[in-house]
C-alpha cells in the first residue's frame, strides 16, 4: 500500500485490519478506503474477511451497541429505524451529474461538483465517536461472468450485519478484481440519539443520498432505512444499471424464480413488481422455488437469456406475511436461526406485525417507542402497532423451497418474464405479449402501479414506473427501454412475456381474485412458453381460455372455478385500457430519447382497442373474443 494511504489508515486500524486491506493489491481500493476514513473521521475502523468469525463479530457488536436486540427465539433480533426513516427516501436520493452529462430529465439530478461538496460536508466528521466497518460483498454469485465486486465503508453494524445475510462474501473474489472495476459504498448513520432506548440516526432532515455515477460510488448519510443504507441494494442497483448499459446486459428490479410444470419440467421466471405488489410472495409460491425476490442480472449468453440473482438474502415486508398465506417465510420467522426483525412490535421479546395471523398485543415497544393500542404521532395520526413498510431480513439459503440452481454460476435460463403492478381498474390478472417488443413496451415501459407505503408520501395513487425500476433509473429513459428492446436481438430462444394484475376489482370496489390465485396464474405461463396451453387474442395480448384454467384452479389450488369468476376477472375494459395509453404516451412525448416503436406499438393498441369497442362495445366478455 502507498504511504500516504498506509499513514492514514495504520492509525485508525490494528495490525490485523491493516493486513487484510494491505492483502487486496488494488489501488483504487486503498484510495476509496482511505478517502472515507479520512472524511468520516471514525475513532477506529475494522476491515473484515469472509471469516466466521469477522461475520460474528459483527453481529455480536450490532447487539452490543445496541442498533439491534436479541429476541426470545434464538437468533432472531430487532432493529428500529427512526421514527420519519422508515422508507426509502426519493426526494433526497439524488444522481451526481457532471457538466455536460445528460440523463433525460425526470431523475432527480445535482451537479456533480455541487453534490459532491455538499454531501461530504453532511459526511465531514459523521463517524466520530464510532467504530467503522470495511467490507466485502459480491453482487451475483462469486467466480462468474455476473460478479460484481463491492466494498461497503459504514459504521452501522445493522447495515454491515443486514449485507452478511443479503450477500455472497466477497473479500476473495475482490482479490480478482482489476483496477477500479468494482462499487463503492460509503455510509453513515450520522449523529446519534436514543430517545427510547436504541440508536437511531438524529438528523433525518439531513438524510442524503447521493450516487457518483463517475466513481461507481455511493454516500448515504443520516439514514439508516436499509433502502437507504444497504449499498449492496438499491445503491448498487443504481450504478448496476449503467454499468449493463456500457457493457450490454440488463440489471433489473426482478425476482427468479423456478415454476414447476409438468412432470420434472422448471421453467424459470424473472418478475419485475413495484414495492409491496406481491413480488415475494410471487416468488415463494408453494410448490415453486425461489432464486431470488428482489434483484436480478440478465445476460445474452450463446443465444439464451440466462439471469442470477444478485443477492443471496430477502429484505421482506413483513406485513400479512402469515402461515396461510406465506408458510415457508412464516416458518423461518418464527424458528431458530438467524433473522432481523425491523420496524415491528416487540412485547416480552416476541416480534409482532401487521396481518400475522393472531391477535396483536395492546402495547408494547416499536419504532415510536412504548406503544399502546390507539397511540398517535404529533400530526395527530394514529400508530400502528408494526410500521406498514416493516421488515424481515433473511438468507435464502435458510429458505426450505430455495432452488438448487439459486447460486450457479452460470445462472438459470428465462423462459419468460413478468411484469406486474397495483391496478384496481384496468388490466386483467393475466396476459401474454404478442412477441418481445410489444411486452416490453405495453407490459414493461407501461407498467404503473398505485403506491403503497414502501416509500414515502401518499398511498393509492397511481404511478408510472416502467420495468419497476423508475426510482432506480440511472440514464435516459428512452436508451434504456431500447436497451431492453435490443436484448432479445441476440437471442436464439426469446422468453416470453406476461403482465400479471393480483389487484383488480369489481364494480362493488372488491378484489375479483384471492391472494393464492397467482399460483394458478404462474402454471398457466409455465404451459404457454412450452406451448403447453392456447390463448386468445385480445388487444391488449393473448390471455387464458377458461377451460384450461378450470383445470388448472382444479389441480393447483384444488378449487371449482366458475365461468362467471373467469368472466368478470377476464371482461377486456376498453374505456380504462385507452385511458391508460393515453397517460402513457403523454409521459413518454416529455422523454426526448423515447424510442419511435413505442409510440407506434402503443398507437396499434389503441386501434385494436377502438375496433374491438365497435364491434362489441366497452366491456367484452373473454366468451365473445
Ligand atoms: C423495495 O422497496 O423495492 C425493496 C425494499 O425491495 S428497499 O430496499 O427499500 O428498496
Ligand atoms: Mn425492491
Amino acid at each position: 500500500m502507498k504511504d500516504e494511504y498506509a499513514n492514514i489508515l495504520t492509525d485508525k486500524m490494528d495490525a490485523e485490519s491493516f493486513a487484510k486491506l494491505d492483502a487486496i493489491d488494488n489501488e483504487a481500493l486503498h484510495t476509496f478506503v482511505a478517502d472515507a476514513v479520512q472524511l468520516g473521521r471514525p475513532d477506529s475502523v475494522k476491515v473484515c474477511d469472509d471469516s466466521d468469525a469477522d461475520v460474528r463479530y459483527i453481529r455480536e457488536r450490532a447487539i452490543e451497541i445496541g442498533e439491534e436486540v436479541p429476541l426470545a427465539v434464538d437468533g432472531h433480533t430487532v432493529h428500529f429505524d427512526g421514527y420519519n426513516d422508515q422508507a426509502r427516501d426519493k426526494e433526497r436520493t439524488k444522481y451526481l451529474v457532471p457538466e455536460g452529462m445528460d440523463l433525460g430529465g425526470r431523475l432527480n439530478a445535482v451537479g456533480r461538483d455541487e453534490g459532491l461538496a455538499e454531501v461530504r460536508d453532511i459526511l465531514d466528521g459523521a463517524m466520530e465517536g464510532k467504530q467503522a466497518y470495511v467490507r466485502f460483498f459480491c453482487l451475483g454469485p462469486t467466480d462468474s461472468r455476473f460478479s460484481v465486486s463491492c466494498v461497503q465503508v459504514t459504521d452501522s453494524c445493522y447495515v454491515a450485519h443486514s449485507e452478511d445475510l443479503l450477500y455472497r462474501p466477497g473479500y476473495e473474489q475482490f482479490k480478482k478484481v482489476e483496477g477500479g472495476d468494482f462499487f463503492r459504498f460509503m455510509h453513515s448513520a450520522g449523529r446519534l440519539e436514543s430517545p427510547h432506548g436504541h440508536p437511531v440516526s438524529a438528523d433525518v432532515d439531513q438524510r442524503r443520498v447521493y450516487i457518483d455515477i463517475v466513481d461507481d460510488r455511493v454516500y448515504s448519510a443520516n439514514t439508516q432505512y436499509a433502502g437507504n443504507t444497504v449499498g449492496l441494494k438499491k445503491l448498487a442497483l443504481r450504478l448496476a444499471i449503467r454499468k449493463a448499459d456500457r457493457e450490454g446486459w440488463l440489471a433489473e428490479h426482478m425476482f427468479v424464480m423456478g415454476v414447476h410444470g409438468p412432470g420434472d419440467r422448471v421453467t424459470y421466471f424473472t418478475g419485475a413488481f413495484p414495492s409491496a405488489c406481491g413480488k415475494t410472495s410471487t416468488a415463494m409460491l408453494p410448490g415453486e422455488t425461489i432464486v431470488g425476490d428482489d434483484l436480478a442480472y440478465l445476460r445474452g449468453v450463446d443465444g439464451e437469456a440466462r439471469t442470477v440473482n444478485v443477492e443471496s438474502g430477502i429484505f421482506g415486508i413483513i406485513r400479512d406475511v402469515n402461515g396461510d398465506g406465506d408458510p415457508v417465510i412464516y416458518n423461518v420467522l418464527t424458528t431458530p436461526g438467524e433473522v432481523i426483525f425491523s420496524n415491528v412490535l416487540v412485547k416480552d421479546g416476541r416480534p409482532y406485525w401487521l396481518g400475522m395471523g393472531c391477535e396483536l398485543p395492546e402495547e408494547g415497544v416499536n419504532h415510536s417507542g412504548p406503544w399502546h393500542k390507539g397511540k398517535t404521532d404529533e400530526q395527530g395520526n394514529e400508530i400502528t402497532a408494526s410500521h406498514k413498510n416493516a421488515r424481515y431480513t433473511v438468507r435464502i439459503a435458510d429458505l426450505s423451497n430455495r432452488d438448487p440452481r439459486a447460486d450457479d454460476p452460470a445462472g438459470v435460463p428465462v423462459g419468460g418474464v413478468i411484469y406486474g403492478g397495483r391496478d384496481s381498474d384496468t388490466s386483467v390478472p393475466v396476459t401474454e405479449s404478442f412477441d418481445w417488443a410489444h411486452g416490453i413496451i405495453t407490459m414493461g415501459a407501461a407498467l404503473e402501479s398505485e403506491t403503497t407505503a414502501a416509500t414515502l408520501g401518499a398511498e393509492g395513487v397511481r404511478k408510472f414506473n416502467l420495468m419497476s425500476n423508475l426510482d432506480f433509473l440511472s440514464m435516459p429513459l428512452g436508451k434504456y427501454i431500447q436497451n431492453n428492446l435490443d436484448f432479445a436481438a441476440d437471442l436464439t430462444a426469446v422468453p416470453r412475456i406476461f403482465a400479471t394484475n393480483y389487484f383488480l376489482k369489481g364494480e362493488d370496489g372488491k378484489y375479483l381474485n384471492g391472494m393464492l390465485d397467482k399460483a394458478v396464474w404462474v402454471k398457466w405461463m409455465e404451459l404457454r412458453v412450452h406451448g403447453d396451453a392456447e390463448g386468445i387474442d385480445t388487444p391488449t395480448g393473448r390471455i387464458p381460455r377458461y377451460e384450461d384454467l378450470k383445470r388448472l384452479f382444479r389441480e393447483v389450488r384444488d378449487k371449482d372455478y366458475s365461468q362467471e369468476d373467469y368472466v368478470a376477472q377476464f371482461t377486456i375494459r376498453v374505456p380504462e385500457n385507452l385511458a391508460k395509453i393515453d397517460r402513457i404516451e403523454k409521459i413518454y412525448r416529455e422523454v426526448s430519447d423515447a424510442p419511435d416503436v413505442l409510440f407506434q406499438t402503443l398507437a396499434a393498441q389503441r386501434q385494436r382497442l377502438e375496433a374491438l369497442r365497435d364491434a362489441k362495445g366497452d366491456y367484452v366478455s373473454p366468451l365473445e373474443l
